[in-house]
């Protein structure tokens, strides 16, 4: 029997920031695909479009009319799914039909006035008030007696379940700290506890010296895969110094975000040449609670696309009920993310304002 090895032998690998464990199946990614493969194009979209929602000037659903922005916009959500109304209260049948009231508040943020555009086709001058906007809107509403989370998300491609192609993301403001947050809060407390360091800080010291799962760096962030990727190329976002939050970033830290988004989404896009789905989102610290020193700021990319736009990831059969799996390793993921190049495959052939 050949020793065991990572890149050829079914094994699970632990995510250290939720405790769970995956499984990964390596050769299942050399098994032969004969399904169609065919890459969609991206959509030509206009610069301005008077049906859309979300375009300057424009009405919305209830009847308000957007300004004419001419670099990003936030408006509150129209539909909210939490409001900052709610009575608080608990409803109880027993110990097994449990329910709370929730309150919170919902916005959106229109990236671009440019209806055509996408992250991947921004510039890095033109993604720098979009980092502006998600830091000033942390803080604005952790600032909220009633807000003890803050989440900052993209939803991309109708696939996710994106209502509309014009470049927006979403933020949900919360009383309680959500699922997926709270698991990764425990854990980071709990190494802290028991390491005396930062998590994320001793996980990325080690990428870096592997420089196996790196995708892309500059000086204040690096993008990489993580060990427990699940989703096909899914990445993380990390700041290189420990830092809880986006508004303590210096105006330079920023403006390296702004690069390394620019630099992550274009692969993406580049990867099946189309627009690249997926649903990314910051985990900053908690908004309550003390001042959660042992949280480090990062983004998770979550794609799903497996071998083109046509072949996808779903979580069923042994995933749904047993624990989530994934054929292809982090470490060849990160390979053929990093070989893409950083010029958007449409340069130049987008259409003008
Ligand atoms: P998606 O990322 O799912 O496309 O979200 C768009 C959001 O925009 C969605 O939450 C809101 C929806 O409630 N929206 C408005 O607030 N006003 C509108 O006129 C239409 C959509
Ligand atoms: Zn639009």
């Amino acid at each position: 029997m050949t020793p065991f090895t990572l890149s050829d032998h079914p094994h699970r690998r632990l995510n250290p920031l939720t405790g769970e464990w995956l499984l990964v199946s390596p050769h299942r990614d050399k098994r032969p695909w004969q399904g169609q493969v065919e890459d969609k194009p991206l959509l030509d979209r206009p610069a301005y479009d008077e049906t859309c929602y979300l375009c300057p000037g424009n009405r919305r659903a209830n009847a308000a009319r957007n300004p004419r922005y001419t670099s990003t916009y936030v408006f509150e959500n129209d539909f909210a799914a939490l409001l900052p109304d709610t009575p608080a209260g608990e409803w109880r049948a027993g110990e097994l039909l449990v329910a709370r009231a929730e309150r919170g508040r919902c916005r959106v943020i229109c990236f671009s006035p440019r209806h055509d555009l996408s992250l991947a086709e921004m510039s890095a001058p033109e993604i720098r008030p979009v980092v502006d906007v998600w830091a000033d809107a942390y803080a604005e509403l952790a600032a909220l007696p009633e807000i003890g989370y803050v989440q900052i998300f993209e939803n991309k491609g109708q696939m996710m379940g994106c209502s509309n192609p014009h470049p927006h993301g979403q933020i949900w403001a919360t009383e309680t700290v959500p699922g997926e947050p709270a698991k990764e809060l425990v854990r980071q407390q709990a190494y802290h506890a028991r390491a005396g360091g930062c998590l994320l800080c001793d996980y990325l010291a080690q990428e870096l010296k592997l420089h196996e799962r790196i995708v892309c760096a500059n000086d204040h962030f690096v993008v990489l895969v993580p060990f427990w990727a699940l989703w096909p190329f899914e990445t993380m976002v990390l700041p290189r110094r420990h830092c809880n939050a986006l508004p303590v970033l210096s105006g330079e830290e920023r403006d390296a975000l702004a690069d390394i988004f620019r630099r992550i989404t274009v692969r993406y896009d580049n990867l099946f040449a189309t627009a690249f789905p997926y649903s990314m989102g910051w985990h900053q610290a908690p908004t309550a609670g003390g001042t959660h020193d042992a949280w480090h700021l990062h983004a998770h990319f979550y794609p799903p696309l497996l071998r083109s736009a046509d072949v996808k990831k779903f979580m069923v059969g042994f995933e749904m009920l047993g624990n989530p799996q994934r054929d292809i390793t982090a470490e060849s993921a990160a390979a053929r993310l990093r070989a893409l190049a950083e010029t958007h495959f449409r340069a130049g052939v987008a259409s003008q304002p």
